[in-house]
């Protein structure tokens, strides 16, 4: 079975890659198809984005499409930046050089500047769907609980792992190996749901 990943990312396609070769699926990226452009999220919930995204690569490609919409819920912020994750630092400014990922660990450092350590608990989400060209989707959660640090550790992962500490492993995500980060991450428990539903999903 070929299937194609429905994601931009290429941090959650690094993670998602292996596991699903492993799985026994064939696995295509979206630069298989270029003339695939840029898939509006319009949801207001990580489960409808996963939907949107794996539906519309689905219907374009006659393909089993798997997507990923994912984020950091932090509680003193009331669960912001949630969906709007990837676009949270979008109006603030670039310091030369530095990348989207870096921006926005500098806002939400910014936010979360006032705010004392016992009161810093944050979770990443990551829904998973699939999606079929004849319409049958399904859609999972998944979730990683932790805390937000003062500075960012660690070199490894992507997005706003340098600053998210695990406090079971007691290391930052971005100080985790890929294969520890996949074991407890909110992307490795939604992969392993949607896989425990897969036979069934393809049946
Ligand atoms: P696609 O929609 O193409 O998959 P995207 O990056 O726009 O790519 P999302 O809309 O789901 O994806 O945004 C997810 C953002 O949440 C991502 O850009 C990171 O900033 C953050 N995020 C998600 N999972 C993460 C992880 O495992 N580690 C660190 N940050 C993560």
């Amino acid at each position: 079975l070929r299937i194609v990943l429905a994601t931009q990312n290429a941090g959650k396609v690094r993670e998602l890659a292996d596991p699903l070769t492993e799985f026994g699926v064939e696995v295509l990226g979206l630069s298989s198809f270029p003339e695939i452009g840029d898939i509006e999220e319009t949801g207001t919930t990580f489960e409808e984005n996963a939907l949107i995204k794996a539906r519309a690569v689905a219907a374009l490609t006659g393909l089993v499409s798997v997507a990923d919409d994912s984020g950091l819920e932090v509680d003193a912020l009331n669960g912001a930046p949630g969906v709007y994750s990837a676009r949270y630092s979008d109006d603030w400014e670039s310091l030369p050089g530095e990348s989207r990922d870096a921006r926005n660990i500098r806002k939400l450092l910014h936010a979360m500047a006032a705010v004392p350590a016992d009161k810093r608990a944050c979770r990443f989400v990551s829904c998973m769907a699939a999606a079929k060209p004849n319409g049958d989707e399904m859609v999972v959660r998944g979730t990683w609980e932790g805390t937000l640090l003062e500075s960012p550790h660690g070199d490894n992962g992507f997005g706003y792992d340098p600053i998210f500490f695990d406090p079971s492993a007691r290391k930052s995500a971005a100080e985790l190996t890929r294969d520890e980060k996949n074991a407890r991450s909110h992307r490795g428990n939604a992969l392993r749901a949607l896989l425990a539903r897969w036979a069934e999903f393809m049946h």
